[in-house]
C-alpha cells in the first residue's frame, strides 16, 4: 500500500502555508493527514503521533512551526522516519529564529529543512523520499518536472514573439 505523509503543525495559525504542503503532495496522488501539534503545549501528544507514525501507514513527516522553532527536532527526535521542516515566518524576525532552530539540529538527529514558508518544496522533497520505493509516484514526479520546463519554455517563447 502506498505511504502517506502526515504534516503536522504548531499552530492552527501555521495551516495557511503548511497547506501547500498537502496542496503539492495530493497534485502527486499521496495521500496526507493534517494535524496541529504543539511540541510545547501538547508534548504527549505530539511525541505520541511521531512515534505511531510508522505504523500509521506513513512514509515521511513534514513539520512546520515559528518562533522558537522545536516542533521538527522533537518529532525528529521520536521516530526514524524522514523528517522535513518547514519555518514559518512570523514573530519580530520573521521566521529567521525558526530557520536556524530547524536547520541547526545538533548531530544524530537529522532534519531537512526548506525555506521559510517553503511548505510546497517540503511537500514535494517528502513526494521523493516516498518515491524512492515507489515507481508510479517517481514517473508522476517526472510529468511534474516536465511540466515545469514546459511552462518555463513557454514564458521564454512568449517573449521573443
Ligand atoms: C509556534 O508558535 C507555532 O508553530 C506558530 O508558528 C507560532 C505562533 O503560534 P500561535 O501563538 O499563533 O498559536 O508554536
Amino acid at each position: 500500500m502506498a505511504k502517506k505523509v502526515l504534516i503536522l503543525m504548531g499552530s492552527d495559525s501555521d495551516l495557511k502555508v503548511m497547506n501547500e504542503a498537502a496542496k503539492a503532495l495530493h497534485a502527486l496522488e499521496v495521500e496526507t493527514e493534517i494535524r496541529v501539534s504543539s511540541a510545547h503545549r501538547v508534548p504527549d501528544k505530539t511525541m505520541k503521533l511521531a512515534r505511531e507514525a510508522r505504523e500509521n501507514g506513513f512514509g515521511a513527516i513534514i513539520a512546520g512551526a515559528g518562533l522558537a522553532a522545536h516542533l521538527p527536532g522533537v518529532v525528529a527526535a521520536c521516530t526514524t522516519l524522514p523528517v522535513v521542516g518547514v519555518p514559518i515566518q512570523g514573530g519580530a524576525i520573521q521566521g529567521v529564529d525558526a530557520l536556524y532552530a530547524i536547520v541547526q539540529m545538533p548531530k544524530g538527529i537529522p532534519v531537512a529543512t526548506v525555506a521559510v514558508n517553503g511548505a510546497y518544496n517540503a511537500g514535494l522533497l517528502a513526494a521523493q523520499i516516498l518515491a524512492t520505493a515507489d515507481e508510479d509516484l517517481a514517473n508522476r514526479l517526472v510529468t511534474y518536472r516536465e511540466q515545469l520546463a514546459a511552462e518555463v519554455i513557454a514564458k521564454d517563447e512568449k517573449l521573443q514573439s
